[in-house]
Protein backbone atom coordinates (compact mmCIF):
# COMPACT_ATOMS: atom_id res chain seq x y z
CA UNK A 1 0.00 0.00 0.00
CA UNK A 2 1.01 3.40 -0.61
CA UNK A 3 2.57 5.56 2.44
CA UNK A 4 0.35 8.74 1.11
CA UNK A 5 -2.42 10.11 -0.39
CA UNK A 6 -0.31 10.58 -3.22
CA UNK A 7 1.13 9.20 -6.64
CA UNK A 8 4.03 7.00 -5.80
CA UNK A 9 6.42 9.18 -7.99
CA UNK A 10 5.65 12.30 -9.09
CA UNK A 11 8.59 12.97 -11.51
CA UNK A 12 11.92 11.00 -13.06
CA UNK A 13 15.20 10.87 -14.87
CA UNK A 14 16.43 8.21 -16.59
CA UNK A 15 18.97 7.05 -18.61
CA UNK A 16 18.72 4.03 -20.90
CA UNK A 17 22.59 2.82 -22.18
CA UNK A 18 23.98 0.07 -24.43
CA UNK A 19 27.33 0.67 -23.07
CA UNK A 20 27.97 -0.47 -18.63
CA UNK A 21 28.48 1.32 -15.88
CA UNK A 22 26.59 4.37 -16.28
CA UNK A 23 24.96 6.01 -12.98
CA UNK A 24 21.70 8.17 -13.41
CA UNK A 25 23.12 11.89 -13.81
CA UNK A 26 22.60 13.59 -11.33
CA UNK A 27 19.14 15.72 -11.77
CA UNK A 28 18.19 19.15 -10.06
CA UNK A 29 13.95 18.91 -10.34
CA UNK A 30 11.70 21.93 -9.39
CA UNK A 31 9.52 18.93 -8.30
CA UNK A 32 10.21 18.73 -4.49
CA UNK A 33 10.57 15.53 -3.11
CA UNK A 34 12.61 12.52 -1.69
CA UNK A 35 15.20 10.92 -4.66
CA UNK A 36 15.73 7.16 -4.85
CA UNK A 37 18.22 5.78 -7.55
CA UNK A 38 16.60 2.83 -9.17
CA UNK A 39 19.18 0.70 -11.97
CA UNK A 40 18.39 -2.30 -13.95
CA UNK A 41 20.05 -4.68 -16.57
CA UNK A 42 18.26 -6.16 -19.26
CA UNK A 43 19.76 -8.12 -22.01
CA UNK A 44 20.77 -5.17 -24.11
CA UNK A 45 20.75 -2.05 -22.38
CA UNK A 46 20.77 -0.77 -18.95
CA UNK A 47 18.88 1.62 -17.30
CA UNK A 48 19.80 3.83 -14.48
CA UNK A 49 16.75 6.25 -13.19
CA UNK A 50 16.27 8.93 -10.33
CA UNK A 51 12.83 9.00 -9.19
CA UNK A 52 11.46 12.12 -7.43
CA UNK A 53 8.88 11.32 -4.49
CA UNK A 54 6.52 12.20 -2.15
CA UNK A 55 6.62 9.22 0.32
CA UNK A 56 9.31 6.94 2.09
CA UNK A 57 9.38 4.70 -0.74
CA UNK A 58 9.26 4.88 -4.65
CA UNK A 59 8.66 0.80 -5.21
CA UNK A 60 5.26 1.46 -6.48
CA UNK A 61 6.14 3.76 -9.37
CA UNK A 62 8.81 1.21 -11.10
CA UNK A 63 8.56 -2.67 -12.08
CA UNK A 64 10.51 -5.59 -13.62
CA UNK A 65 9.46 -8.01 -16.02
CA UNK A 66 11.16 -10.23 -18.09
CA UNK A 67 13.46 -8.28 -20.47
CA UNK A 68 11.37 -4.88 -19.66
CA UNK A 69 11.17 -1.84 -16.90
CA UNK A 70 8.72 0.39 -16.36
CA UNK A 71 8.64 3.46 -14.49
CA UNK A 72 5.36 6.07 -14.32
CA UNK A 73 5.54 9.50 -12.89
CA UNK A 74 1.53 10.00 -11.79
CA UNK A 75 -0.98 7.82 -11.66
CA UNK A 76 -3.86 5.83 -13.46
CA UNK A 77 -7.61 6.35 -13.22
CA UNK A 78 -9.03 3.28 -15.30
CA UNK A 79 -7.33 0.88 -13.01
CA UNK A 80 -11.11 -0.98 -12.73
CA UNK A 81 -10.95 -1.43 -16.64
CA UNK A 82 -7.20 -2.94 -16.99
CA UNK A 83 -8.10 -5.15 -13.47
CA UNK A 84 -10.75 -6.47 -15.96
CA UNK A 85 -8.57 -7.06 -18.50
CA UNK A 86 -5.55 -8.19 -16.84
CA UNK A 87 -7.09 -10.26 -14.18
CA UNK A 88 -4.81 -8.19 -11.53
CA UNK A 89 -5.96 -7.74 -7.96
CA UNK A 90 -6.58 -4.13 -6.28
CA UNK A 91 -3.49 -3.97 -4.58
CA UNK A 92 -1.10 -3.93 -7.88
CA UNK A 93 1.19 -0.92 -8.75
CA UNK A 94 -0.02 1.40 -11.51
CA UNK A 95 4.25 0.66 -12.74
CA UNK A 96 2.85 -3.08 -12.43
CA UNK A 97 -0.35 -2.67 -14.51
CA UNK A 98 1.81 -0.76 -17.32
CA UNK A 99 3.88 -3.72 -17.34
CA UNK A 100 1.04 -6.16 -17.67
CA UNK A 101 -0.73 -3.98 -20.33
CA UNK A 102 2.53 -3.68 -22.51
CA UNK A 103 3.23 -7.69 -21.90
CA UNK A 104 -0.52 -8.12 -23.37
CA UNK A 105 -0.82 -5.32 -25.96
CA UNK A 106 2.41 -4.29 -26.90
CA UNK A 107 2.88 -0.55 -28.00
CA UNK A 108 -1.03 -0.25 -27.83
CA UNK A 109 -1.13 -0.60 -24.35
CA UNK A 110 -0.79 2.98 -24.37
CA UNK A 111 -4.16 3.46 -25.68
CA UNK A 112 -6.03 1.67 -22.99
CA UNK A 113 -4.65 4.00 -20.27
CA UNK A 114 -7.01 7.29 -19.04
CA UNK A 115 -4.63 8.60 -16.64
CA UNK A 116 -2.37 11.74 -15.89
CA UNK A 117 1.55 10.47 -15.92
CA UNK A 118 4.02 10.43 -17.69
CA UNK A 119 6.57 7.08 -17.88
CA UNK A 120 9.14 5.03 -19.34
CA UNK A 121 9.54 1.94 -20.52
CA UNK A 122 12.69 0.03 -21.29
CA UNK A 123 11.75 -3.22 -24.10
CA UNK A 124 14.64 -5.29 -25.71
CA UNK A 125 16.60 -2.81 -27.52
CA UNK A 126 14.17 -0.04 -27.56
CA UNK A 127 12.81 2.66 -25.31
CA UNK A 128 9.56 3.62 -25.08
CA UNK A 129 8.66 7.87 -23.93
CA UNK A 130 5.30 7.69 -22.90
CA UNK A 131 2.69 10.45 -22.29
CA UNK A 132 -0.76 10.80 -21.38
CA UNK A 133 -3.81 11.79 -23.76
CA UNK A 134 -3.10 15.42 -22.78
CA UNK A 135 0.29 15.34 -22.52
CA UNK A 136 -0.50 16.81 -18.53
CA UNK A 137 2.87 15.50 -17.52
CA UNK A 138 5.21 16.69 -19.70
CA UNK A 139 7.95 14.45 -20.86
CA UNK A 140 10.98 15.44 -22.70
CA UNK A 141 13.91 13.15 -24.68
CA UNK A 142 17.73 13.85 -25.82
CA UNK A 143 18.56 10.66 -27.68
CA UNK A 144 22.17 9.91 -29.12
CA UNK A 145 23.34 6.15 -30.42
CA UNK A 146 23.42 4.30 -27.15
CA UNK A 147 22.19 6.80 -24.80
CA UNK A 148 18.34 7.26 -24.32
CA UNK A 149 17.73 9.87 -21.56
CA UNK A 150 14.15 11.05 -20.70
CA UNK A 151 12.74 13.37 -17.97
CA UNK A 152 9.61 15.02 -16.64
CA UNK A 153 11.58 18.42 -16.98
CA UNK A 154 13.25 19.78 -19.32
CA UNK A 155 15.93 21.37 -17.38
CA UNK A 156 17.23 18.39 -15.82
CA UNK A 157 18.26 17.59 -19.78
CA UNK A 158 18.84 21.09 -20.57
CA UNK A 159 22.31 20.76 -18.89
CA UNK A 160 23.86 17.67 -21.17
CA UNK A 161 24.49 19.30 -24.41
CA UNK A 162 24.90 16.08 -26.59
CA UNK A 163 22.87 16.93 -29.88
CA UNK A 164 19.71 14.79 -30.31
CA UNK A 165 18.99 12.89 -33.56
CA UNK A 166 17.00 11.24 -35.57
CA UNK A 167 13.58 12.62 -33.27
CA UNK A 168 10.89 13.60 -36.55
CA UNK A 169 9.35 15.98 -34.06
CA UNK A 170 9.84 19.86 -33.53
CA UNK A 171 12.45 19.80 -30.75
CA UNK A 172 11.99 22.15 -28.21
CA UNK A 173 12.08 26.25 -28.48
CA UNK A 174 15.96 27.41 -27.33
CA UNK A 175 16.81 23.52 -26.06
CA UNK A 176 18.97 22.23 -29.13
CA UNK A 177 18.71 18.48 -29.26
CA UNK A 178 15.47 18.16 -26.88
CA UNK A 179 12.55 17.22 -27.43
CA UNK A 180 9.15 16.77 -25.89
CA UNK A 181 6.99 13.40 -26.44
CA UNK A 182 3.47 14.94 -27.58
CA UNK A 183 0.10 14.67 -26.14
CA UNK A 184 -1.15 10.99 -26.28
CA UNK A 185 1.82 9.58 -27.93
CA UNK A 186 4.59 7.08 -27.47
CA UNK A 187 7.99 7.55 -28.57
CA UNK A 188 9.36 4.47 -29.93
CA UNK A 189 13.03 5.00 -29.31
CA UNK A 190 16.45 2.16 -30.56
CA UNK A 191 18.43 2.64 -27.48
CA UNK A 192 21.25 1.59 -29.72
CA UNK A 193 20.99 3.75 -32.80
CA UNK A 194 18.89 6.91 -31.64
CA UNK A 195 16.37 6.12 -34.38
CA UNK A 196 12.82 6.98 -33.10
CA UNK A 197 9.55 6.05 -34.05
CA UNK A 198 6.04 7.76 -33.30
CA UNK A 199 2.68 6.06 -32.04
CA UNK A 200 -0.74 8.44 -31.12
CA UNK A 201 -2.88 6.85 -28.76
CA UNK A 202 -5.14 9.99 -28.29
CA UNK A 203 -6.51 12.66 -30.73
CA UNK A 204 -8.91 15.17 -29.97
CA UNK A 205 -12.29 14.19 -31.79
CA UNK A 206 -13.30 16.03 -34.27
CA UNK A 207 -16.75 14.85 -34.72
CA UNK A 208 -19.98 16.38 -32.84
CA UNK A 209 -23.09 14.64 -31.04
CA UNK A 210 -26.26 15.63 -32.00
CA UNK A 211 -28.21 14.62 -28.54
CA UNK A 212 -31.20 16.06 -26.48
CA UNK A 213 -30.45 18.67 -23.66
CA UNK A 214 -31.71 15.50 -21.07
CA UNK A 215 -29.60 13.23 -22.57
CA UNK A 216 -26.22 15.40 -23.03
CA UNK A 217 -26.49 17.13 -19.47
CA UNK A 218 -26.74 13.27 -17.82
CA UNK A 219 -23.82 12.48 -19.97
CA UNK A 220 -22.01 15.55 -18.81
CA UNK A 221 -22.99 14.60 -15.27
CA UNK A 222 -22.33 11.25 -15.04
CA UNK A 223 -18.67 11.28 -16.71
CA UNK A 224 -17.77 14.36 -14.29
CA UNK A 225 -18.75 12.50 -11.23
CA UNK A 226 -16.84 9.27 -12.01
CA UNK A 227 -13.44 11.38 -13.37
CA UNK A 228 -14.17 13.41 -9.40
CA UNK A 229 -14.54 10.21 -7.63
CA UNK A 230 -11.36 8.54 -9.32
CA UNK A 231 -9.31 11.48 -8.08
CA UNK A 232 -10.59 11.57 -4.86
CA UNK A 233 -7.52 10.26 -1.79
CA UNK A 234 -8.57 6.39 -0.48
CA UNK A 235 -8.63 8.17 2.99
CA UNK A 236 -7.74 12.18 3.81
CA UNK A 237 -10.07 14.88 2.82
CA UNK A 238 -9.60 16.53 -0.73
CA UNK A 239 -8.63 19.75 -1.37
CA UNK A 240 -10.32 22.08 -4.19
CA UNK A 241 -9.19 24.81 -5.62
CA UNK A 242 -11.98 27.06 -5.42
CA UNK A 243 -12.43 30.27 -7.58
CA UNK A 244 -16.15 30.58 -7.42
CA UNK A 245 -16.96 29.69 -11.00
CA UNK A 246 -19.00 26.89 -12.29
CA UNK A 247 -15.75 24.97 -12.68
CA UNK A 248 -14.06 24.95 -9.85
CA UNK A 249 -17.34 25.19 -8.04
CA UNK A 250 -18.79 21.90 -9.75
CA UNK A 251 -16.02 19.92 -8.82
CA UNK A 252 -16.04 20.81 -5.62
CA UNK A 253 -19.86 20.01 -5.39
CA UNK A 254 -19.29 16.40 -6.76
CA UNK A 255 -16.19 15.90 -4.62
CA UNK A 256 -18.36 17.07 -1.57
CA UNK A 257 -21.06 14.59 -2.65
CA UNK A 258 -18.55 11.57 -2.87
CA UNK A 259 -16.27 12.15 0.39
CA UNK A 260 -17.47 10.68 3.66
CA UNK A 261 -15.10 13.63 5.31
CA UNK A 262 -16.32 16.47 3.41
CA UNK A 263 -13.89 18.54 1.74
CA UNK A 264 -11.53 21.44 1.73
CA UNK A 265 -11.57 24.63 -0.07
CA UNK A 266 -9.13 27.15 -0.65
CA UNK A 267 -9.19 30.50 -2.67
CA UNK A 268 -6.52 33.01 -3.63
CA UNK A 269 -7.11 36.89 -3.97
CA UNK A 270 -4.35 39.54 -4.03
CA UNK A 271 -4.17 42.98 -2.61
CA UNK A 272 -5.55 44.32 -5.92
CA UNK A 273 -8.84 41.77 -6.79
CA UNK A 274 -10.28 38.33 -5.12
CA UNK A 275 -13.59 36.26 -6.13
CA UNK A 276 -13.80 35.94 -1.97
CA UNK A 277 -17.37 36.83 -2.07
CA UNK A 278 -18.58 34.14 -4.69
CA UNK A 279 -15.85 31.14 -3.32
CA UNK A 280 -17.82 32.07 0.46
CA UNK A 281 -20.96 31.31 -1.40
CA UNK A 282 -20.13 28.18 -2.46
CA UNK A 283 -18.20 26.81 0.54
CA UNK A 284 -20.97 28.26 2.89
CA UNK A 285 -23.54 26.21 0.57
CA UNK A 286 -21.24 23.03 0.48
CA UNK A 287 -19.98 23.46 4.45
CA UNK A 288 -16.35 22.79 3.58
CA UNK A 289 -13.38 23.77 5.58
CA UNK A 290 -12.55 26.84 3.84
CA UNK A 291 -9.99 29.13 3.47
CA UNK A 292 -8.68 32.59 1.78
CA UNK A 293 -4.98 33.38 1.20
CA UNK A 294 -4.55 37.43 0.10
CA UNK A 295 -1.01 37.68 -1.53
CA UNK A 296 0.37 41.16 -2.14
CA UNK A 297 0.52 41.91 -5.62
CA UNK A 298 3.84 42.50 -5.43
CA UNK A 299 4.73 39.21 -3.53
CA UNK A 300 2.51 37.71 -6.63
CA UNK A 301 4.66 38.90 -9.77
CA UNK A 302 7.67 38.24 -7.66
CA UNK A 303 6.40 34.43 -8.56
CA UNK A 304 7.01 34.90 -11.80
CA UNK A 305 10.31 33.39 -12.17
CA UNK A 306 9.15 29.93 -9.92
CA UNK A 307 6.21 30.02 -12.41
CA UNK A 308 8.76 29.62 -15.44
CA UNK A 309 10.71 27.49 -13.89
CA UNK A 310 7.87 25.07 -13.05
CA UNK A 311 5.72 25.19 -15.98
CA UNK A 312 8.96 25.38 -18.78
CA UNK A 313 6.34 27.60 -21.28
CA UNK A 314 7.53 30.65 -23.09
CA UNK A 315 3.82 31.59 -23.40
CA UNK A 316 2.86 34.49 -21.67
CA UNK A 317 -0.84 34.49 -21.72
CA UNK A 318 -0.73 30.63 -20.50
CA UNK A 319 2.00 32.24 -17.43
CA UNK A 320 -1.01 34.53 -16.38
CA UNK A 321 -2.98 31.99 -15.70
CA UNK A 322 -0.77 29.75 -13.73
CA UNK A 323 1.20 32.28 -11.83
CA UNK A 324 -2.06 32.82 -9.06
CA UNK A 325 -2.17 29.10 -8.75
CA UNK A 326 1.80 28.74 -8.65
CA UNK A 327 1.77 31.28 -5.62
CA UNK A 328 -1.29 29.80 -4.27
CA UNK A 329 -0.09 26.44 -4.12
CA UNK A 330 3.54 28.13 -2.66
CA UNK A 331 1.32 29.22 0.15
CA UNK A 332 0.10 26.12 0.96
CA UNK A 333 2.30 24.76 4.00
CA UNK A 334 2.01 20.96 5.76
CA UNK A 335 1.83 18.07 4.12
CA UNK A 336 1.73 17.25 0.80
CA UNK A 337 -2.28 17.52 -0.53
CA UNK A 338 -3.75 16.00 -3.41
CA UNK A 339 -5.80 19.20 -4.96
CA UNK A 340 -8.25 19.10 -7.51
CA UNK A 341 -8.96 21.83 -9.78
CA UNK A 342 -11.54 22.94 -12.37
CA UNK A 343 -8.31 23.83 -14.95
CA UNK A 344 -9.06 22.98 -18.60
CA UNK A 345 -12.96 23.02 -18.75
CA UNK A 346 -13.25 26.01 -20.80
CA UNK A 347 -10.95 24.66 -23.74
CA UNK A 348 -13.81 21.54 -24.95
CA UNK A 349 -16.47 24.05 -23.65
CA UNK A 350 -15.84 26.60 -25.58
CA UNK A 351 -15.92 28.94 -22.47
CA UNK A 352 -12.95 31.95 -23.21
CA UNK A 353 -15.18 32.53 -26.19
CA UNK A 354 -17.71 35.56 -25.59
CA UNK A 355 -19.93 35.21 -28.30
CA UNK A 356 -23.39 33.78 -29.69
CA UNK A 357 -22.63 32.20 -33.06
CA UNK A 358 -22.06 28.85 -33.03
CA UNK A 359 -20.01 28.42 -36.23
CA UNK A 360 -17.21 30.92 -34.42
CA UNK A 361 -17.54 28.89 -30.86
CA UNK A 362 -16.90 25.51 -32.49
CA UNK A 363 -13.82 26.97 -34.35
CA UNK A 364 -12.67 28.18 -31.33
CA UNK A 365 -12.98 24.52 -29.44
CA UNK A 366 -10.77 23.20 -32.26
CA UNK A 367 -8.56 25.56 -32.18
CA UNK A 368 -8.08 25.13 -28.46
CA UNK A 369 -7.41 21.62 -28.73
CA UNK A 370 -5.22 21.32 -31.62
CA UNK A 371 -2.83 23.83 -29.85
CA UNK A 372 -3.06 23.28 -25.89
CA UNK A 373 -0.16 20.37 -26.18
CA UNK A 374 3.16 21.61 -25.09
CA UNK A 375 1.79 24.57 -23.31
CA UNK A 376 2.32 22.89 -20.15
CA UNK A 377 -0.91 24.38 -18.26
CA UNK A 378 -1.59 21.01 -16.81
CA UNK A 379 1.81 20.49 -15.78
CA UNK A 380 2.10 18.74 -12.27
CA UNK A 381 5.11 20.66 -11.31
CA UNK A 382 3.84 24.15 -10.40
CA UNK A 383 1.83 22.44 -7.46
CA UNK A 384 4.77 19.26 -7.10
CA UNK A 385 7.37 22.56 -6.53
CA UNK A 386 5.77 22.92 -2.81
CA UNK A 387 5.13 18.80 -2.51
CA UNK A 388 1.30 18.46 -3.45
CA UNK A 389 -0.50 16.86 -6.49
CA UNK A 390 -3.01 18.67 -8.01
CA UNK A 391 -5.37 16.78 -10.92
CA UNK A 392 -7.79 17.98 -12.99
CA UNK A 393 -11.20 16.41 -14.05
CA UNK A 394 -11.97 18.31 -16.76
CA UNK A 395 -9.20 16.64 -18.54
CA UNK A 396 -10.04 12.88 -17.66
CA UNK A 397 -9.70 11.33 -20.60
CA UNK A 398 -13.47 10.83 -20.83
CA UNK A 399 -14.64 13.93 -19.59
CA UNK A 400 -12.50 15.76 -22.16
CA UNK A 401 -13.69 13.56 -25.06
CA UNK A 402 -17.31 13.73 -24.01
CA UNK A 403 -16.95 17.52 -23.61
CA UNK A 404 -15.22 18.01 -26.78
CA UNK A 405 -17.24 16.40 -29.24
CA UNK A 406 -20.99 17.81 -27.79
CA UNK A 407 -22.09 19.93 -30.49
CA UNK A 408 -22.12 23.52 -29.81
CA UNK A 409 -25.69 24.36 -29.37
CA UNK A 410 -24.90 22.38 -26.31
CA UNK A 411 -21.82 24.21 -25.07
CA UNK A 412 -23.94 27.94 -25.40
CA UNK A 413 -27.71 27.81 -25.11
CA UNK A 414 -30.11 30.55 -24.56
CA UNK A 415 -27.68 33.04 -24.02
CA UNK A 416 -25.25 31.27 -21.67
CA UNK A 417 -21.84 29.87 -22.01
CA UNK A 418 -21.04 26.61 -20.79
CA UNK A 419 -24.70 25.96 -20.28
CA UNK A 420 -24.53 21.75 -20.45
CA UNK A 421 -22.12 21.79 -17.45
CA UNK A 422 -24.02 24.99 -15.24
CA UNK A 423 -27.55 22.44 -16.14
CA UNK A 424 -25.42 19.56 -15.20
CA UNK A 425 -24.70 20.60 -11.61
CA UNK A 426 -27.28 22.92 -11.10
CA UNK A 427 -28.56 21.08 -8.52
CA UNK A 428 -26.12 21.10 -6.23
CA UNK A 429 -25.22 24.58 -5.97
CA UNK A 430 -26.41 28.00 -5.45
CA UNK A 431 -28.13 29.28 -8.81
CA UNK A 432 -26.23 32.40 -8.33
CA UNK A 433 -22.72 30.43 -8.49
CA UNK A 434 -24.77 28.42 -11.71
CA UNK A 435 -25.69 31.24 -13.50
CA UNK A 436 -22.44 33.61 -13.02
CA UNK A 437 -20.86 34.69 -15.70
CA UNK A 438 -16.98 33.66 -16.84
CA UNK A 439 -13.93 34.93 -15.33
CA UNK A 440 -10.70 34.21 -15.59
CA UNK A 441 -8.16 33.22 -13.18
CA UNK A 442 -5.97 35.66 -14.43
CA UNK A 443 -8.36 38.37 -14.36
CA UNK A 444 -10.00 37.59 -10.89
CA UNK A 445 -7.15 38.13 -9.11
CA UNK A 446 -5.60 40.90 -10.95
CA UNK A 447 -2.55 39.05 -12.30
CA UNK A 448 -3.03 40.10 -16.13
CA UNK A 449 -3.62 43.96 -14.85
CA UNK A 450 -0.87 43.80 -12.10
CA UNK A 451 1.72 42.71 -14.41
CA UNK A 452 0.56 45.39 -17.24
CA UNK A 453 0.86 47.98 -14.20
CA UNK A 454 4.35 46.79 -13.45
CA UNK A 455 5.82 47.36 -16.74
CA UNK A 456 4.04 50.66 -17.61
CA UNK A 457 5.26 51.87 -13.83
CA UNK A 458 9.00 50.43 -15.53
CA UNK A 459 8.28 52.95 -18.32
CA UNK A 460 7.17 50.62 -20.92
CA UNK A 461 4.77 51.84 -23.34
CA UNK A 462 1.20 51.18 -23.33
CA UNK A 463 1.42 49.71 -26.76
CA UNK A 464 4.54 47.87 -25.85
CA UNK A 465 3.07 45.79 -23.00
CA UNK A 466 2.25 42.54 -24.54
CA UNK A 467 5.82 42.23 -26.14
CA UNK A 468 7.39 43.04 -23.14
CA UNK A 469 5.74 40.69 -20.93
CA UNK A 470 6.71 37.74 -23.69
CA UNK A 471 10.06 39.01 -23.58
CA UNK A 472 9.83 38.63 -19.72
CA UNK A 473 8.69 35.13 -20.11
CA UNK A 474 11.12 34.15 -22.49
CA UNK A 475 14.21 35.69 -20.50
CA UNK A 476 12.49 33.56 -17.33
CA UNK A 477 12.59 30.56 -19.48
CA UNK A 478 16.04 31.18 -20.66
CA UNK A 479 17.22 31.49 -17.24
CA UNK A 480 15.51 29.05 -15.21
CA UNK A 481 15.35 26.50 -17.90
CA UNK A 482 17.76 26.58 -20.39
CA UNK A 483 20.46 28.45 -18.50
CA UNK A 484 19.88 26.20 -14.75
CA UNK A 485 19.67 29.53 -12.57
CA UNK A 486 17.30 29.04 -9.31
CA UNK A 487 14.24 31.32 -9.73
CA UNK A 488 14.84 32.72 -5.91
CA UNK A 489 18.25 34.05 -7.37
CA UNK A 490 16.49 36.21 -10.21
CA UNK A 491 14.96 39.70 -9.54
CA UNK A 492 11.53 40.24 -11.38
CA UNK A 493 12.93 43.83 -11.91
CA UNK A 494 16.33 43.62 -13.58
CA UNK A 495 14.54 40.81 -16.34
CA UNK A 496 12.12 43.83 -16.26
CA UNK A 497 14.14 46.00 -17.64
CA UNK A 498 16.14 44.46 -19.58
CA UNK A 499 13.35 43.02 -21.38
CA UNK A 500 11.84 46.32 -21.79
CA UNK A 501 15.40 47.27 -23.20
CA UNK A 502 15.28 44.91 -25.71
CA UNK A 503 11.97 45.16 -27.29
CA UNK A 504 12.29 49.02 -27.63
CA UNK A 505 16.04 48.77 -28.92
P1 LIG B 1 -10.41 29.60 -14.22
O1 LIG B 1 -10.95 28.65 -15.22
O2 LIG B 1 -9.84 30.79 -14.84
O3 LIG B 1 -11.42 29.92 -13.17
O4 LIG B 1 -9.19 28.92 -13.45
C1 LIG B 1 -8.86 27.59 -13.55
C2 LIG B 1 -8.95 26.89 -12.21
O5 LIG B 1 -8.01 27.46 -11.28
C3 LIG B 1 -10.29 27.02 -11.50
O6 LIG B 1 -11.22 26.09 -11.96
C4 LIG B 1 -9.91 26.79 -10.06
O7 LIG B 1 -9.78 25.42 -9.75
C5 LIG B 1 -8.56 27.46 -9.98
N1 LIG B 1 -8.73 28.86 -9.53
C6 LIG B 1 -9.00 29.93 -10.29
N2 LIG B 1 -9.07 31.06 -9.56
C7 LIG B 1 -8.84 30.69 -8.29
C8 LIG B 1 -8.78 31.38 -7.04
N3 LIG B 1 -8.97 32.70 -6.98
N4 LIG B 1 -8.51 30.68 -5.93
C9 LIG B 1 -8.31 29.35 -5.99
N5 LIG B 1 -8.36 28.66 -7.12
C10 LIG B 1 -8.62 29.30 -8.26
N1 LIG C 1 -8.29 28.99 -18.16
C1 LIG C 1 -8.82 28.06 -19.09
C2 LIG C 1 -7.78 27.46 -20.00
C3 LIG C 1 -6.86 28.46 -20.64
C4 LIG C 1 -6.77 28.37 -22.08
N2 LIG C 1 -5.81 27.41 -22.49
C5 LIG C 1 -5.74 27.03 -23.75
N3 LIG C 1 -6.48 27.58 -24.67
N4 LIG C 1 -4.89 26.08 -24.07
C6 LIG C 1 -9.52 26.92 -18.41
O1 LIG C 1 -9.44 26.78 -17.19
O2 LIG C 1 -10.14 26.16 -19.13
C7 LIG C 1 -8.78 30.12 -17.72
C8 LIG C 1 -7.64 30.41 -16.88
O3 LIG C 1 -9.79 30.63 -17.95
C9 LIG C 1 -7.15 29.07 -17.39
MG1 LIG D 1 -12.34 27.62 -15.68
Amino acid sequence: MTDTDLPAAFGFLASAHTGRGRAAPSAAFATRGRHTLVGERLRLQSVDATLVHPGADASRAHSRGADVFALIAGEIYNRDEIHATLGTRAEVSDAELLLGLFEKYGVHAFRLLNGRYAALLAAGDRVLAVTDHAGSVPLYVRAVPGNVLAATEAKVLAAHTSAGRGAPLDGVRRLPGLHQVPAGAVLDIRTDTGAVGVHRTWMPPVHRLLVSEDEAVNLVRTALERAVVRRLPPVGRPLVVLSGGIDSSGVAALSNSAAPQGIDTLSMGTTASDEFPQARLVAGHLRSAHREITIPVGELLAQLPHTVHAAETTDPEIIEYLLPLTALYRRLDGPGRRVLTGYGADIPLGGMHREDRLPELDAAVVLDMDTFDGLNEMSPVLSAMNGHWSTHPYWDREVLDLLTSLEAGLKRRRGRDKWVLRTAMADLLPAETVNRPKLGVHEGSGTSSGFSALLLRSGVAEPDVPAVKARVVQELFDRTVAGGVHPDDIAVDEVVESAAAGVAA
